[in-house]
């Protein structure tokens, strides 16, 4: 690819990422206690990016809200669950805030 082609994708690949504060949602199988739950967050928390993280056993959900303009890979992610012994399912980008996603846990509780 020429340089008059790979520059301006590059532009747009930026102006896509920044300033924009992303949740990523993980289905986590293998979650079967507190405890569970407890070293999860522990181990995300240990990621310059992460501004918080939320981990619901009953609907086998990790999610973590990542600082703005930082990022967490979706092979680091992986390989923190997996490492830990729990099987990820899958992992979704989203932009609903923490605050929501733990209005959808409580609420799914009921
Ligand atoms: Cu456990």
């Amino acid at each position: 690819m020429s340089s008059r082609k790979v520059i301006p994708t590059i532009f747009l690949l930026l102006l896509s990422t920044i300033g924009r504060a992303e949740t990523i949602e993980v289905t986590v199988h293998g979650l079967v206690c507190g405890f569970c739950a407890q070293g999860i967050e522990k181990r995300l928390r240990q990621f310059p990016a992460t501004a918080d993280v939320l981990v619901s056993l009953e609907q086998r959900l990790v999610a973590v809200a990542l600082k703005a303009d930082a990022d967490i890979s979706d092979a680091s992610l992986t390989e923190a669950l997996e490492g830990a012994g729990y099987a990820v399912k899958a992992i979704r980008r989203t932009e609903t805030s923490m605050a929501a996603l733990r209005e959808q846990v409580k609420a799914g509780r009921e």
